[in-house]
């Protein structure tokens, strides 16, 4: 299958992340209230293409991140370590830019920046979070074992130990 024209065809599941999903995510809670208060707007969506969940197989999903912030903090991605310690990614830059956070379970963290046929890559062990810094869509694809499974749980505990807002420059 070529990458191009279309990325996100066929795929098997498509998910919305809307700003009601990543509530507790964003540092300013007030904003999110307001924002809120009004509309529940989508954040970015993630189209998984159809593979077994087995570890001969690799998962590639294509993911959309709109523009945007919440308060003064760029639209992000939840961000996730994988169970399996031993599973890498590699996140390639589709469309739009951004950063991406890396971060290991001792709390060491690293920033890549993330552009159109660039690739990032995110070692065994390592938390990944793609934040759009742009006013575009961001697009990319992340290949990883398809057995990895997602662990949101202890990024909502601790956080990354870095947020990315926008200061004017
Ligand atoms: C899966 C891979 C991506 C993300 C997607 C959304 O291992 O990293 O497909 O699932 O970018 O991010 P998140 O953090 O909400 O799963
Ligand atoms: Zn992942």
């Amino acid at each position: 299958m070529t990458m191009v024209p279309n990325i996100k065809e066929p795929y098997g599941k498509k998910t919305c992340r809307r700003l009601s999903d990543l509530k507790e995510y964003f540092a300013d809670r007030k904003a999110v209230e307001d924002i809120l208060s009004r509309d529940d707007p989508v954040i970015y969506e993630v189209y998984e293409h159809p593979v077994p969940p087995e570890g001969e197989h690799l998962i590639f999903a294509t993911t959309v991140l709109l523009p945007g912030k919440v308060g003064d903090e760029f639209h992000f991605t939840k961000g996730h370590f994988h169970f399996e310690p031993d599973a890498a990614e590699v996140i390639i830059g589709v469309e739009g830019a951004g950063i991406v956070l890396l971060q290991n379970r001792a709390g060491e963290l690293r920033q890549e920046q993330l552009e159109a046929s660039a690739a990032v890559y995110s070692p065994p062990g390592w938390a990944h979070r793609v934040v759009n810094t742009s006013n575009r869509n961001l697009v990319f694809l992340s290949v990883c074992r398809a057995d990895v499974g997602h662990d949101y749980e202890t990024i909502i505990a601790k956080g990354f130990a870095r947020r990315v807002v926008d200061k004017g420059d």
